[in-house]
């Protein structure tokens, strides 16, 4: 591990510790939450991306980003032996209440609710998959910054006791979720993992800027934490989820996230211990969007903040800079006690250049790629 690497985990550890300070305040007052304890603030080489202009450029996504500068890739018969799951859903657009007045965790920024309005937009159905990838992978030879590094962010749980002992250093306040060597995209678990079995499952280890990298190579962007937030609620007000305030409705799961003692305990009542295919679970709201919270974490494009004001925000952006990214919906690390915030009002923050095995991404777009205007036949 390279000094940087070991600064940056030190950095982790300060912003675990007060993110778990955080959460017990959180615990007093209603459920508790660990989901600080998921993100790794911090992590990653802050240096080599100030090195990279051409990372640098990335992070200040522009108006033109709907319009691809280098490929543009056109589905052919053959490219792949996958289903394809790179179909979006035109989101109409509208004013909501963004945000929440009643918040869970008040120090997220979770509040105010403030009204807000989207213009119409398109947004990827399901999470990128790892077959998506693979085609960006296999055309560009792009290496994710998880490769660069040489590491990423596991939850002790998903390891193999081969690869835990390898492992020497430890988050303090999180110790179930481990820096693991070899760990990235295509080898989930550290070395001798393989995607065998996962194509369909959404892509994880990817950065912030991998994940712009993939969007617009695609011929979309990331969406905007109001883009998403509007997605997710689905015509609803002031709702929990995107289909309402009842967690299981007709006694079904909706979504996957952690059931039992966390992390002690996974019973995945909802079939699922770790990640799902992007496929799984019904439509969560009537755009049809699937696993829109649970699953994974998705990137947005704004910088994170957590000062908002009541005022009337036009299609906001976020801040003009930051440290840290917005990555909303929650992942299958997330229950009701220890991560409650696979909720679309709730919201949390990593640097662009962290990875880690519960993150992943998917694409928005203002104007509809033409390749996927007429629907593939083999479309699901
Ligand atoms: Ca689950
Ligand atoms: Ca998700």
């Amino acid at each position: 591990m390279g000094a940087s690497q070991k600064f940056a985990l030190v950095a982790s550890v300060l912003l675990l510790l007060s993110g778990v300070l955080l959460a017990s305040e959180a615990e007093k007052s209603k459920d508790s939450e660990s989901c600080n304890a998921e993100s790794k603030e911090g992590c990653g080489c802050q240096q080599s991306r100030d090195k990279d202009s051409k990372k640098k450029d990335a992070e200040e996504p522009k108006a033109d980003d709907t319009k691809p500068k280098v490929f543009y890739y056109k589905p052919v018969k053959g490219d792949t032996p996958y289903k394809r799951t790179n179909q979006m859903v035109r989101i109409p657009g509208g004013t909501f209440t963004m945000g929440t007045d009643e918040p869970i965790f008040a120090a997220d920024g979770e509040g105010p609710g403030r009204q807000t309005k989207v213009d119409p937009f398109y947004l990827d159905k399901y999470e990128v998959s790892n077959a998506e990838f693979e085609l960006f992978v296999n055309q560009t030879g792009f290496k994710t910054e998880a490769e660069s590094f040489g590491n990423s962010f596991v939850m002790e749980n998903y390891l193999s006791e081969e690869v835990k002992k390898e492992i020497t250093q430890m988050v303090a306040a999180a110790p179930w979720w481990l820096p693991v060597d070899g760990a990235d995209w295509k080898h989930p678990e550290g070395k001798g993992t393989s995607l065998k079995g996962r194509m369909d499952h959404p892509v994880i280890h990817t950065s912030w800027n991998d994940a712009v990298a993939y969007c617009k190579w695609v011929g979309k962007r990331l969406p905007t934490e109001a883009e998403f937030e509007f997605a997710c609620r689905g015509g609803r007000e002031n709702r929990l989820f995107p289909w309402g305030n009842n967690l299981n409705p007709k006694g079904q799961h909706w979504m996957n996230i952690w059931q039992g003692k966390f992390p002690e305990e996974n019973t995945a009542e909802d079939g699922y211990d770790y990640t799902a295919p992007v496929t799984a679970f019904p439509e969560q709201n009537k755009y049809g969007l699937k696993n829109i919270i649970g699953n994974v974490w998705e990137w947005t494009q704004d910088w994170w903040t957590t000062e908002h004001t009541k005022d009337f925000k036009d299609n906001p952006k976020g801040p003009l800079s930051g440290t840290d990214k917005v990555k909303k919906g929650g992942s299958y690390q997330c229950t009701m006690q220890y991560c409650y915030r696979y909720r679309c009002a709730a919201r949390s923050q990593n640097t662009p250049d962290s990875s880690a095995a519960n993150l992943g991404l998917r694409c928005a777009a203002t104007k509809l790629p033409s390749y996927l205007k007429k629907p593939a036949k083999d479309e699901l």
